[in-house]
């Protein structure tokens, strides 16, 4: 199997450290392509960087359909461009914070989320509202870190993250943690063993709900809102997806 693990942002380090991640956790019969945008924010922190970045994902997502892509990952704790990216394929495409919570959802009756600033917190309690999950979430938190400190040897923040993650333990009264960035993707042994709690991440749970979803046979469905978009003329600098046929 063929999975697509796109990073929305344009840090390179970033998609390294994810598509690792992610190979490590894969099955052996999977093979990760990790991508990124050719252009972009090199972090995503803000509902501007999610709506410039979803471009880029929706690009990703077609380059991916021309090399036979069977499952797409969507690495940013946003989930930026997911619905769009289902409607331009039949592999299923998934989101980090949707796989996160599902998976948490699956092992405790409540969580918290400790993400990076608190201003991407609030994107992620949207999402636990759009996705049918307020009521599982008791908090989300924020280490108050930005997005590339996670790239930093050295920085203060897995400690800030760790820090946060023992408040959530002792004061949230949950039974799981999930991680809410794309950069934690290598974090969750090293979290789990000192906080004592189960951890999700994002890019790992994704890929394992991938592999899920690909071993059932199941697809995004082309019935309803998720259907190949209509073929239209598009303007300006977005004329070459005029040739999207709805035919794939
Ligand atoms: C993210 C993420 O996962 N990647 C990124 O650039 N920004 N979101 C976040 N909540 O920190």
């Amino acid at each position: 199997m063929r999975l697509r693990v796109i990073n929305p942002n344009t840090t390179a380090a970033m998609t390294r450290k994810i598509g690792e991640a992610a190979q490590r956790i894969a099955a052996p019969g999977t093979t990760v392509v990790a991508t990124q945008p050719a252009d972009g924010p090199v972090s995503i922190e803000s509902h501007f960087d999610e709506a410039i970045s979803a471009v880029g994902v929706l690009e990703e997502v077609l380059a991916g359909e021309q090399e036979g892509t069977d499952a797409y990952v969507i690495a940013c704790f946003g989930d930026p461009g997911l619905l769009a990216a289902r409607e331009l394929t039949r592999a299923p495409v998934i989101g980090i914070a949707e796989a996160a919570f599902h998976a948490a959802s699956l092992i405790s009756t409540r969580f918290s989320v400790v993400t990076t600033l608190s201003r991407t917190g609030i994107i992620a309690e949207h999402l636990l509202e759009q996705y049918g999950f307020r009521h599982h979430c008791r908090r989300v938190r924020a280490a108050e870190i930005p997005v590339l400190d996670l790239e930093e040897d050295g920085s203060a923040a897995l400690g800030r993250i760790i820090d946060e993650c023992r408040r959530a333990r002792d004061e949230d009264g949950i039974g799981a943690i999930v991680l809410g960035c794309g950069g934690m993707a290598d974090l969750t042994q090293r979290i789990s063993q000192e906080v004592g709690l189960p951890v999700v991440e994002g890019v790992t749970a994704a890929v394992k709900l991938a592999e899920a979803l690909v071993g059932l046979g199941l697809g995004t469905s082309k019935h309803g809102d998720l259907a190949f978009p209509r073929p239209k003329p598009f303007t300006g600098r977005f004329e070459s997806y005029s040739q999207l046929s709805n035919d794939r």
